[in-house]
C-alpha cells in the first residue's frame, strides 16, 4: 500500500494515530489509507482542472478548456450550479428525511403504538404547537403531540404557501427572500423541484438554478432540520449541559461494549434504555462481562451524549478505528456517514455489523430491521446480540485517551444561562458583544475528511477563534474534533479564551466553545442567531449579526446544504477542503457577490486554515464596524479580577481567608 502521509499528517488525534499504527501490524485499510491510494478525480476539484457533467448519456461530457461546452451545449457555469444545486437537494432529502422519521416516530408514540416512546418535553410540545398554531388549552398531551407530529408531516407534502417555521425567521429576512423568490412551499417539493430542473434540457442559467439549491436547502433549515430538532426535543427531551467524555478510551476492556453510529436517536435512545435494564446487565456479567457500555460514534453519538451523557468514541473517521481496536462486540448503524467497509473491517474481528434501517443495508451487515412499534424489544434484541458475542472477544487495543465535554447548550438552555429562570434573555450575550467582550460569534461545523489531516482545521480554528474573543458554537463531526482537544469544558475558557471571552466565560460559567447538538441541530444556531437579532443591539436581521459559519473539513452533501441554507439565512459561511463549483468564475461570483447582495449572506470554499481564520476575523469586524459598535480591542478587557483568581488557584490551597482577606 502507498504510504503518502505519516500518521501524524493523517491525524492530529493520538488516539487515531495509535489505532493507525495497529491498522498497519494488522495491514488493514481504512479511509486514511484509501485516500492516499485513490488519486481523487481531478475533474471538479478547485478551478485548475474542470468539471464534469454525468446528467445524461450523451456524456459525461468532461470540459477542461476555456470555453469548451457539453454535447448539448451546456456551459461550465450551468455545469457547476447544477452539480452543487444536485448535492444540496441530496442533502437536505437525508437531513429532512431524518426529520420526517421523527415525526412518524412522535405520531406513533402520541397514539401510544410506539413502545417505549412517549412526550418527555411537554414545555417544548406547547412551544411547538404554538409555532404550529395548533390549540393549547385543556388539551391532553398526547393530542396536543398527534396534531404537532400530522402538522410536521404535512410539511412533506404541502405543495403551496410556505413553510410554517419560515415566519420564525427575522421578517426582514423573510422579505429578502420573498423578494428574491426562494421561500419553500414544501419540503420534498423543493427537493423534486430541484431534480427536475437540473434534469437535462431544463434550467440552464446558473443564477436560477442556484435559486432552486436555495429554496431546497432552506426547506431543510427552516423545514426538515428544524422539524428534526424540535420534534426530538420533546420526544427525549430538549438538552441541557451535563459532562460527557470523547474518544477512543471510552471503550471498556472489560465490558460489552455496542457502538451506535448514524444519526437518529430514535433506536439508540430505546437501546440506551435496554442496555441499562438490570436483567441486560446480569445476563453480560453472565458472559464474563463487568457490564454493558455504550459509545456513539457521528451524529447519533452527539444526539445521545447531549440527551442522555453516553460518551463519544470519535467523529466520522474514528468509525473504522473503534473496530480496529477488537473491543467491540456489535456497531449498530442507522442511516448516514456509514462507510461500506466497515462490515468487512468487523468480519477481521469478532464485532458484529448490524444494520437497522429500512433505508440502509450494507452487504456482509446483519439486518435487523428497526419497527418503532417494537422498538423497546429490537433494541433489547440488539443489546443481547452484543453480549452474546463478548465470549468470542479476541486481542484488543483501546487508546487511553479520553477527553471531557460538557455537552448540551441548546438555544433554551443558553437562553436560560445568560438571563436566568424569571427572564431568560440574550441581553447578556449582546451586550458583550456590543461591548468588545466578545467579538463574534463563529459556528465551526461539519465532517471530517481524510483528503485533510483529521481535526488539525477544526483544531486551528477553534484555538485562534478563542484566543481572539470569539464564541465558538458548534454541531455535527467538528463538535466532536474540538472536544478532543479540551475545549469544551468551563476551564478551557482560562486557559485558551482572549480576556473578554474569558470574562463573560468566568461570570456564566459557560465554557467557550458551545456544543449544541447534532447536525441537524444547526438549526438551534438559526433560531439563536434570530433571537440575537431580535433581543436588540445587533441589528435587526441576522445578516447584521457578527457571526460566520466555517465547515473547515466538510465532505458530505448535508454538509452543501447546510452551508446554502446558513448563507441564504444571512450567514456569512467559508468551507475548507476545496471548491466543488472552482471551474466557474461565474458560479463563484453569484455565491458570494450575488448572494451577499441579495441575502446579506455568502459561501465560499477557502483551502487555508489561516486565511479561513483571517477571513473570519475581518467579516466580524466589518459587521461590527456597519452596526457602529466600538472596534474590537482585547486590551480593554481581562482586569476584572480574573488574573487574581487564576494566581490563587495555582497556589496549593485556597482559602476564604486568601480569598476574600483576614476579616
Ligand atoms: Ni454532518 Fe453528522 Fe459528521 Fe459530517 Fe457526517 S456525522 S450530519 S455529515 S461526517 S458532521
Amino acid at each position: 500500500m502507498a504510504r503518502t502521509r505519516t500518521n501524524a499528517q493523517r491525524s492530529i488525534d493520538p488516539a487515531a494515530q495509535q489505532m493507525l499504527i495497529r491498522a498497519d501490524e494488522l495491514s488493514l485499510s481504512t479511509a486514511f489509507t484509501r485516500a492516499e491510494v485513490m488519486a481523487a478525480c481531478p475533474i471538479g476539484i478547485g478551478s485548475s482542472a474542470g468539471i464534469c457533467c454525468k446528467n445524461c448519456f450523451m456524456g459525461p461530457c468532461r470540459l477542461t478548456k476555456d470555453g469548451q461546452v457539453g454535447v448539448c451545449g451546456a456551459t461550465v457555469e450551468t455545469i457547476a450550479a447544477r452539480n452543487l444545486a444536485r448535492a444540496v437537494a441530496a442533502g437536505s432529502a437525508a437531513h429532512s428525511d431524518h426529520g420526517r422519521d421523527v415525526a412518524f416516530t412522535l405520531l406513533a408514540a402520541a397514539e401510544g403504538q410506539a413502545q417505549g416512546y412517549e412526550v418527555r418535553d411537554v414545555t417544548k410540545l406547547m412551544a411547538v404547537a404554538r409555532k404550529f398554531g395548533i390549540p393549547t388549552d385543556k388539551r391532553a398531551v398526547n393530542d396536543i403531540a398527534r396534531d404537532v407530529a400530522n402538522k410536521a408531516i404535512a410539511q412533506f407534502g404541502q405543495q403551496t404557501g410556505e413553510l410554517i417555521y419560515i415566519k420564525t425567521a427575522p421578517k426582514k429576512r423573510q422579505e429578502l427572500w420573498k423578494k428574491y423568490g426562494v421561500v419553500p412551499r414544501g419540503i420534498d417539493r423543493e427537493v423534486v423541484d430541484v431534480l427536475h430542473r437540473t434534469h437535462m434540457g431544463d434550467d440552464q442559467e446558473a443564477e436560477h438554478i442556484l435559486k432552486g439549491a436555495i429554496r431546497c436547502a432552506l426547506s431543510d433549515g427552516w423545514g426538515g432540520s428544524m422539524i428534526a430538532t424540535d420534534l426530538s426535543d420533546i420526544l427525549f427531551g430538549t438538552p441541557s449541559p451535563r459532562v460527557g467524555q470523547v474518544n477512543l478510551g471510552v471503550l471498556k476492556d472489560d465490558e460489552v461494549n455496542i457502538v451506535l453510529h448514524g444519526h437518529e436517536p430514535t433506536l439508540s435512545e430505546m437501546i440506551v434504555r435496554a442496555a441499562g435494564e438490570p436483567e441486560m446487565i446480569q445476563y453480560a456479567e453472565s458472559k464474563g462481562a463487568k457490564g454493558i457500555n455504550l459509545a456513539g460514534i457521528c451524529c447519533t453519538s452527539n444526539e445521545i451524549l447531549l440527551r442522555q451523557g453516553v460518551p463519544s468514541a470519535g467523529n466520522f473517521l474514528h468509525q473504522e478505528l473503534a473496530l480496529l481496536t477488537g473491543a467491540v462486540e456489535a456497531m449498530v448503524v442507522d442511516v448516514q456517514c456509514i462507510m461500506q467497509a466497515l462490515p468487512n473491517l468487523a468480519d477481521k474481528f469478532h464485532t458484529k455489523f448490524i444494520t437497522t434501517s429500512p433505508k440502509v443495508k450494507i452487504a456482509g451487515g446483519l439486518h435487523m430491521e428497526f419497527d418503532e412499534h417494537r422498538a423497546l424489544d429490537q433494541a433489547r434484541e440488539i443489546v443481547k446480540v452484543a453480549i452474546d458475542n463478548y465470549p468470542n472477544r479476541g486481542a484488543i487495543t483501546i487508546p487511553d485517551i479520553t477527553n471531557d465535554i460538557i455537552p448540551g447548550f441548546s438555544q433554551e438552555y443558553i437562553n436560560y444561562m445568560l438571563g436566568g429562570t424569571y427572564r431568560p434573555s440574550f441581553r447578556p450575550l449582546n451586550d458583550a458583544i456590543m461591548s468588545g467582550r466578545i467579538r463574534g460569534v463563529a459556528a465551526d461545523v461539519g465532517c471530517n475528511n481524510p483528503r485533510a489531516t483529521q481535526d488539525k482545521s477544526h483544531e486551528f480554528l477553534v484555538r485562534e477563534l478563542l484566543k481572539n474573543d470569539v464564541l465558538v458554537v458548534q454541531t455535527g463531526c467538528g463538535a466532536l474534533a474540538a472536544a478532543k482537544y479540551g475545549y469544551s469544558v468551563g476551564e478551557a475558557a482560562l486557559e485558551f479564551a482572549g480576556p473578554g471571552l474569558r470574562e463573560v466565560c468566568e461570570a456564566t460559567g459557560m465554557p467557550p466553545v458551545l456544543h449544541m447538538g447534532s447536525c441537524v441541530d444547526n438549526t438551534r444556531i438559526l433560531t439563536v442567531l434570530t433571537q440575537m437579532a431580535a433581543e436588540g443591539g445587533l441589528g435587526d436581521d441576522i445578516s447584521d449579526v457578527p457571526a460566520v459559519g466555517l465547515a473547515p473539513e466538510w465532505m458530505s452533501e448535508k454538509a452543501l446544504a447546510i452551508g446554502v441554507y446558513a448563507a441564504a439565512s444571512g450567514a456569512s459561511v467559508i468551507f475548507g477542503i476545496d471548491s466543488p463549483v472552482g471551474a466557474s468564475d461565474e458560479v463563484v461570483r453569484i455565491m458570494t457577490e450575488t448572494w451577499e447582495k441579495a441575502l446579506g449572506g455568502k459561501m465560499e470554499f477557502v483551502t487555508s486554515d489561516e486565511e479561513m481564520l483571517a477571513k473570519t476575523l475581518a467579516h466580524i469586524d466589518a459587521k461590527r464596524a456597519s452596526l457602529g459598535l466600538p472596534v474590537y480591542d482585547a486590551a480593554k478587557f481581562g482586569s476584572s479580577g480574573d488574573a487574581r483568581i487564576r494566581e490563587l488557584f495555582a497556589r496549593p490551597a485556597v482559602t476564604a481567608e486568601a480569598l476574600y482577606g483576614g476579616d
